[in-house]
Parts: structure tokens; C-alpha cells; sequence
């Protein structure tokens, strides 16, 4: 069959689905230009999406992509992760060729977002499904009159068979900030990560790319543009506050984040644009 989208509900919100090459397909929400699922060609779902999320926009949806912009967690005033994530984007450009299917959502500031941020911007969301792999783009155009400086994030929500049997590759050397811990920025010394406990870290200036080994899946992450990566899972007790997510779902899941966590400055009527590849290996 030839790459196609259409346009489906999606537990009740609009949505795309992308029918890329050779079987595989990705869903994109409107709301929030959320990326909820990718199947590559094997069949097999590689985010993360909660049984218990909530489609009613009135929380961030629970697994997927979200998007995060302005602000990247609570590194400021504006709602946790910013405001994009629960607000409504349209599409902009949808395009199908033999070998890939393409999705770009978009959404400016408007009165409600200048009420609380008074900048005005346009983001462009593009998602782009080929046979074993994803990239996912964030495009942020100053379109004000003066400089505006943000924060943002890719919050990619990584399915895994399990994660206490899961392996990350390829930070080893980074200086990172432990998010749990007051201990101040260190250097590390692991080439494999693995998860027994709660993990919240932010790893800077990640040039090389990461792997994710679950089972006998492997999945290479590169980034462009975003600087830092972010590693998170809630693990058994912090998961189990989180009302949007199963006792077990810590179990399934390793966010690995694409993030500009320091702020990026963007003068007036500049754009700026980062991006997470996601490749099946
Ligand atoms: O990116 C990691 C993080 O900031 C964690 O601290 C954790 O709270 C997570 O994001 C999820 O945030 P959310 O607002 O979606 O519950």
C-alpha cells in the first residue's frame, strides 16, 4: 500500500494517522500536536501511551510525544511544561510519497497566550514517518517585535518490555543534573544506564546518539538543535501519585527527551528549530 493519512478520532480527539512505507504508521493528536503512537514495520509499538491518560485536554496526555514550549518543566512561571501541550494546533501541510508520510501541525500565540506569556510566536510541529523511523520537529519563529527567549522539550515516552531489564547507551561523559538530588551538576561515568529507581536527569550538549535496548529491540535516538537530553521514569511510588497512569506503568516506559533546558534567545522575526530521530535498529 502507498503512504497515506487520514484523519481519525482518537479515544475521542482528532487526530492523523500516518500510513507510512511497508506497514508502518504513526498517530499525531491535534490537541497538543501530540505524537501518540509509532508502529514500524515489525508490528510492534515503540511509545508509550497510559491506560489511564486523559483525552479531555484539561491535563497533558500521559505517554506519546508531548510537546513542551515554552518552558521546559517548572524552570519558570508559566504551567508545568508550558502551554502547548493542552491547547489545539491545526494542520498545516500533509504529504505522502512512496517512501515516507508527513504531518506538520501549527499554533501562534493568541490573547489567552499573551495574557500569560507576552510573546508572540509561531511553532510548527512536523512529523515524519519513513519505513523504520520517525523524526519529529519543533520549528519556534519569533514573529513579535522583540527578543523572546525560551525553553522546550521533545518528551518522547519510550515504550519498554521492562525497564529494570532496559540498557540507554551513549552518555557516558556528559555532565548531567540529577533533578532528585542537591548534589549540583557531575560527570557520567556509565556507558550503560539502567533503571532501579526513580530517575529524573538532564544531560547536557548531547552530541552523540543514544540506544535503547528493550528485549530484542533497539532503538537509536539523535537529536539537532536540542542541546540536552533528558532521562525519566517515575518508578513504583511516584508513579503511583500520578493519577493518569496504571500502578504498573512506570514498568513500560523511559522517557528519553530531546530539551533545551538552558534558555535559547531568538531576536525578533528569527526561528529556531529542533528535532528527535528515531530509529529502529
Ligand atoms: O522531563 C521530566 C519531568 O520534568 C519530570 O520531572 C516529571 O515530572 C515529568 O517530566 C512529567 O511531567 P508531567 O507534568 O507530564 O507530569
Amino acid at each position: 500500500m502507498k503512504p497515506s493519512i487520514e484523519a481519525i478520532s482518537f479515544n475521542g480527539i482528532e487526530a492523523l494517522r500516518l500510513n507510512g512505507p511497508r506497514g508502518a504508521s504513526a498517530i499525531i493528536s491535534k490537541l497538543g500536536a501530540q505524537v501518540l503512537s509509532w508502529v514500524p514495520p515489525d508490528g510492534k509499538e515503540r511509545l508509550f501511551l497510559s491506560d489511564k491518560a486523559v483525552f479531555d485536554g484539561s491535563v497533558a496526555m500521559r505517554g506519546g510525544v508531548p510537546v513542551c514550549f515554552p518552558q521546559f518543566a517548572e524552570l519558570g512561571d508559566l504551567p508545568k511544561h508550558g502551554f502547548v501541550r493542552t491547547r489545539a494546533w491545526s494542520v498545516c501541510t500533509e504529504r505522502a510519497g512512496d517512501d515516507f508520510a508527513l504531518v506538520t501541525m501549527e499554533i501562534s500565540s493568541d490573547d489567552a497566550t499573551l495574557a500569560i506569556w507576552p510573546h508572540a510566536f509561531h511553532a510548527e510541529l512536523s512529523l515524519m514517518l519513513e519505513a523504520d523511523r520517525i523524526d519529529m520537529e519543533l520549528c519556534i519563529t519569533n514573529t513579535g517585535g522583540t527578543a523572546l527567549s525560551f525553553t522546550a522539550a521533545l518528551h518522547s515516552y519510550l515504550r519498554v518490555a521492562q525497564v529494570e531489564e532496559a540498557v540507554l547507551e551513549g552518555l557516558k561523559g556528559l555532565e548531567y543534573c540529577d533533578s532528585l538530588s542537591d548534589a549540583g551538576n557531575a560527570l557520567e561515568t556509565r556507558p550503560e544506564l539502567t533503571v532501579d529507581r526513580e530517575v529524573d536527569c538532564v544531560y547536557f550538549n548531547a552530541k552523540r546518539p543514544q540506544l535503547l535496548h528493550s528485549g530484542k529491540q533497539t532503538l537509536a535516538m539523535q537529536n539537532q538543535g536540542f542541546p540536552d537530553v533528558v532521562v525519566w521514569n517515575p518508578f513504583v511510588e511516584r508513579c503511583a501519585e500520578l493519577k493518569d497512569m496504571p500502578a504498573n506503568g512506570w514498568r513500560h516506559m523511559l522517557c528519553v527527551e530531546a530539551a533545551a533546558t538552558r534558555p535559547i534567545d531568538l531576536p525578533a522575526g528569527e526561528e529556531w528549530y529542533g528535532r528527535q530521530t528515531l530509529v529502529v535498529v
